[in-house]
C-alpha cells in the first residue's frame, strides 16, 4: 500500500509524560471508563469535505495548502486517490469512523447521470478501504449548497427544477450512504433560508422542506435504511437567515410538519455560539426533547464572529459536552465528528495529524473529567436539594398536571409570605467544576 504520510507512524497512546506531539497524551483507546472504552465512548469521525477536500482558502485569499498526492484535476483517479489518503491517514490517526458530503468525495459531472456514476466510483474504493480497515461510516450527506444552482435553496428553493435536483442527489447520497453502512444520514440546510424577506414566501418554503424531509423519511423506508437521520442546526451563514436556526427551532419545526419521530439532532458547537447559545444549553435543548443524536465537534474563536470551525481544545468545552452525552447514556449511532478545518496558516499535511491529536485528546479529558464530575454526585445533588420543595405532594400534583390555580392560591393564602429563597451558589459551584479539571 502506497504511504501518503511517510513521516507519519500509526499514532499511539504515550500517556501525559510523553513529549512526542504525534503521540496522544490522554486518549488511550482502550482504556475503560464507567464500563466501556474511550474509543466505544467517543466514537470519533474525521470528516472528509475540511480534511481531505479544502485548500484552506479564506474570503481574503485562495488556498495554501500543500497536498502533494493531489494533482489538481478534477479526475476521477485524483478522486480515488483522495479516498485511499483518506483512509491511510484515518488508520494512522486510530479513528473509527468518517463523514462525507456526496461533491467532496467525487466531482461534479456535466449532468446529474455522471455526476452519479462518479460517485459509484470513489464508493468502490470507500468500500475496499471500509473492508481493509474496518473504518466505517458514521454518515453521509448531500452538498445542496456549492453549485450555483442552489443559490436561493435547495428544499426551499421557490424554483421546482432546483428542488428536484436536490430530491434527486439526497436520493442518491442516501443509497451510497446504504451501501456503505453508514451508520446516519445528516440533513444540513446549506441555503435554506433567506436572505431578505422582501422576496420570500417564508411559509410555502417551510412547507416544502416538511415535505422534502418526509419523501426523505419515505424513501428511508423503501431501501431498508434503519441509520438515524439527523438535522443539524445553524443560525446564519451562508444566508442571513437558516430555518434551522438552533435546536428549539428545529425541534419546532420537526413537530409542526409530524417528523419529530424521524430524526434526531447533530449538533455543533461553532453553530451554537453563533445562535448566541453554549453548546450545553444545545445539548440540554435537545436531551429534553430526546432527540440529541451526534455531535460536531469544533469551536469558535471568541473574537471573530463567524464560522471559524477550530478544533476543540478547550478542556472546560469537552467537559461540558460529554457532562451531558453521558448523562444521557452515551451515543448510540452518534459520535464526535470533527467538523473542524486546520487554519490557513497551518498548510502542512502534519498539521492535519496535530490538529485530530488535539481534538482527541481534549475529548478524552472530557470524558474522563465528565465521568469522575457524575460519579462524585455533588452537582447532582445540589440540582435535586435545590428543587426539594418540588418533592412534596403539592409539587408532584402540580407536575402530573393535577393542581389548579386555586389550589396554589389555598395552599400559599394562610402561609402570608413565600419560603426563604436558598443561594445559587453559582460562585461555588464554578470552583467546585474546577477542581476537576
Ligand atoms: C456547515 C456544516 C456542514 C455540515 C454538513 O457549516 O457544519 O459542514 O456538518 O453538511
Ligand atoms: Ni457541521
Ligand atoms: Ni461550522
Amino acid at each position: 500500500m502506497s504511504e501518503f504520510f511517510p513521516e507519519v507512524s500509526k499514532i499511539v497512546y504515550g500517556g501525559p509524560q510523553s513529549r512526542n506531539p504525534l503521540e496522544f497524551k490522554h486518549y488511550n483507546a482502550d482504556e475503560v471508563v464507567g464500563g466501556k472504552t474511550l474509543k466505544e465512548h467517543l466514537r470519533f469521525s474525521v470528516v472528509y469535505w475540511h480534511t481531505f477536500s479544502s485548500a484552506l482558502s479564506d474570503p481574503f485569499g485562495v488556498g495554501t495548502a500543500v497536498r502533494p498526492w493531489d494533482d489538481g484535476t478534477n479526475s476521477v483517479e485524483n478522486a480515488q486517490r483522495k479516498a485511499k489518503v483518506a483512509f491511510e491517514f484515518i488508520e494512522k490517526l486510530g479513528a473509527p469512523f468518517y463523514a462525507f458530503h456526496d461533491r467532496d468525495v467525487a466531482p461534479e459531472g456535466k449532468t446529474l447521470k455522471e455526476s452519479h456514476a462518479n460517485l459509484d466510483e470513489v464508493v468502490k474504493v470507500f468500500k475496499d478501504e471500509q473492508a481493509r480497515t474496518g473504518i466505517k461510516l458514521l454518515w453521509g450527506t448531500a452538498n445542496l449548497f456549492s453549485n450555483p444552482r442552489y443559490m436561493h435553496g435547495a428544499a426551499t428553493s421557490p424554483n421546482l427544477d432546483v428542488y428536484a435536483y436536490a430530491a434527486a442527489q439526497v436520493k442518491k447520497a442516501m443509497e451510497v450512504t446504504l451501501e456503505l453502512d453508514g451508520a446516519g444520514y445528516t440533513f444540513w440546510g446549506g441555503r435554506e433560508g433567506y436572505s431578505t424577506l422582501l422576496n420570500t414566501d417564508m411559509k410555502r418554503e417551510l412547507d416544502h422542506l416538511g415535505r422534502f424531509l418526509h419523501m426523505a423519511v419515505d424513501y428511508k423506508k423503501q431501501i431498508g435504511f434503519n441509520g438515524t437521520f439527523y438535522i443539524e442546526p445553524k443560525p446564519k451563514e451562508p444566508t442571513k437567515h437558516q430555518y434551522d436556526s438552533d435546536a428549539a427551532a428545529c425541534l419546532n419545526f420537526l413537530r409542526t410538519y409530524d417528523l419529530l419521530p424521524h430524526f434526531k439532532l447533530n449538533l455543533e458547537t461553532n453553530h451554537a455560539t453563533l445562535a448566541g447559545h453554549e453548546m450545553m444549553h444545545e445539548i440540554d435543548a435537545a436531551i429534553g426533547a430526546g432527540a440529541l443524536g451526534s455531535i460536531d465537534a469544533n469551536t469558535g474563536d471568541p473574537l471573530l464572529g463567524w464560522d471559524t470551525d477550530q478544533f476543540p481544545t478547550s478542556i472546560y468545552l469537552t467537559t461540558q459536552c460529554m457532562l451531558g452525552i453521558l448523562g444521557m447514556g452515551g451515543f448510540t449511532t452518534g459520535g464526535v465528528n470533527f467538523d473542524a478545518k486546520v487554519r490557513r496558516e497551518s498548510f502542512e499535511p502534519l498539521d492535519l495529524f496535530y490538529a485530530h491529536i488535539g481534538g482527541m485528546d481534549a475529548f478524552a479529558r472530557g470524558l474522563k473529567t465528565a465521568h469522575a464530575i457524575i460519579s462524585d454526585g455533588r452537582f447532582a445533588s445540589f440540582i435535586k436539594e435545590r428543587y426539594k420543595s418540588w418533592d412534596s405532594e403539592l409539587g408532584r400534583r402540580i407536575e402530573s398536571g393535577s393542581a389548579s390555580f386555586a389550589d396554589l392560591e389555598a395552599y400559599i393564602m394562610p402561609k402570608g409570605e413565600a419560603a426563604k429563597n436558598a443561594s445559587g451558589r453559582q460562585e461555588m459551584l464554578e470552583n467546585l467544576f474546577n477542581d476537576f479539571i
